[in-house]
């Protein structure tokens, strides 16, 4: 019968008991919940990034109080051979694949010496920590063992504390001229392109009524310099406000000014001394895409064929749209003999006045920049305020650059002005 045949098969599906299938199933749950687990570890910890901060002694060095200046030559020579060292410290290491970035935060001069104070970042596959941080410290000890060049170090005096990701950015951001990571891609504000957010934190939209006037650079918690003749219309506070961030319309981070300091020596209608400073009401707080540009030490000398980026959102064309993103553009200092030339200005560029731009045209500042930055970065990589967008004959002509306010020239007027 054929019955009779498949009772053995009906009989093997029966072999399977309940509690064997619950258990298979178990089984394999457990394998994927394993597989997961490890994936999720795995992925997770391998982004995880670690924050430091430390400092150890540079000895031998006399008292110099310029070392506290973090604008300073002394402070950025010293700094820069100290970066240098622990850049091939680390990249030497047998941790080099987990190095992100090592800086000095600030130098603080004693009777003989100098303590650095520094600031790290890695990343670690691996989870255990403090392990991390030991491998670190000891390769710190070993690069301060090693005297090599003029400068004695003392491995005796290393202090290394890991820091969480908020204190590490707000260290960072309490320093001038500092920015995240950025593409170091800068495209050709008139022939210019789009910024990327926080790629100018010190950028600021002066505004009249709620509107876009001129540009103006954060040097403070409370103060952004800018150009005098931004205040033709007004320079009555009431009608003021500054705001941040690269879209320019809404309004990011509004704040209200208290007073605006217009340069005594400047003259309506005239371009000389084209300089003001804008005191607010209250303080911004620092964060990853606001916070101030450095200001020059009034002797730093910025040659012409030095490379600098013009921000704003001034117009496109002389008399053009204007955009609603931040536009950045990449020029060069030209010489002033050359900008006075017969073609060019014919000798209205005076000593306290800079051109930057090219003398072919195309890539420049235009209307709607005026007061805004013209910055360049040191050989560390932090951004200094060279110029204030001021005038030009329109905009990307041929022979007429835009032309700025030299910051060098008003350094000691900003002090007396700030205390900055
Ligand atoms: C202006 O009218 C203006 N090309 C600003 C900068 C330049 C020209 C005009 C420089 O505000």
């Amino acid at each position: 019968m054929s019955a009779s045949k498949l009772r053995p098969v009906i009989a093997s599906r029966k072999s399977f008991p309940p509690w064997m299938i619950i258990l298979g199933v178990l089984g394999v749950l457990a394998i994927l919940g394993l597989v997961i687990g490890l994936l999720v570890h795995f992925l997770a910890v391998e982004n995880k990034i670690y924050y430091y901060q430390g400092s150890f002694k540079v000895l031998n060095i006399p008292y110099d109080r310029n070392y506290e200046r973090e604008t300073s030559l002394e402070s950025n020579y010293l700094s820069k051979i100290l970066e240098i060292k622990m850049v091939d410290a680390f990249e030497s290491s047998n941790i080099y694949k987990q190095y992100i970035n090592s800086q000095i935060i600030t130098l603080v001069p004693e009777n003989n010496s100098v303590t650095a104070h520094i600031w790290l970042v890695f990343k670690d596959p691996r989870s255990n920590q403090e392990s991390l941080r030991r491998r670190i410290e000891n390769i710190l000890h070993q690069m301060l063992e090693n005297n090599s060049g003029s400068l004695t170090t003392d491995p005796g005096s290393l202090k290394l504390t890991e820091i969480t990701k908020v204190d590490a950015e707000k260290i960072i951001n309490n320093r001038c001229g500092r920015r995240p990571r950025m593409s170091a891609t800068y495209d050709r504000i008139t022939g210019g392109s789009t910024a990327q957010k926080g790629e100018w934190p010190w950028q600021a939209s002066l505004r009249v009524n709620g509107k876009h006037h001129c540009g103006a650079s954060l040097i403070g918690e409370r103060f952004l310099l800018t150009a005098a003749h931004c205040f033709q219309r007004t320079n009555n506070p009431k009608n003021l406000t500054v705001s941040f961030g690269t879209r320019v319309t809404p309004a990011y981070m509004q704040h209200y000014v208290e007073e605006v300091i217009i340069h005594e020596d400047y003259v309506k209608g005239q371009h000389h001394d084209d300089v003001a400073i804008i005191k607010l009401t209250e303080k911004v707080s620092f964060r990853n895409d606001v916070h101030r540009v450095c200001l020059p030490e009034a002797t730093q000398v910025f040659p012409p064929g030095e490379g600098v980026v013009v921000t704003g959102w001034g117009s496109l064309y002389y008399n053009g749209k204007s955009p609603l993103l931040l536009q950045k553009a990449s020029i060069k200092i030209i010489d002033t003999n050359a900008c006075n030339s017969e073609e060019a200005y014919g000798g209205r560029i005076v000593d306290t006045m800079l051109c930057a731009g090219y003398m072919e045209g195309n890539v420049d500042a235009c209307q709607g920049d005026s007061g805004g930055p013209l910055v360049h970065p040191n050989s560390r990589d932090i951004w200094y305020l060279v110029g204030i967008v001021s005038w030009g004959h329109e905009c990307g002509r041929v022979n007429k650059p835009g032309v700025y306010m030299r910051v060098t020239s008003y350094r000691d007027w900003i002090a007396s002005k700030t205390g900055i």
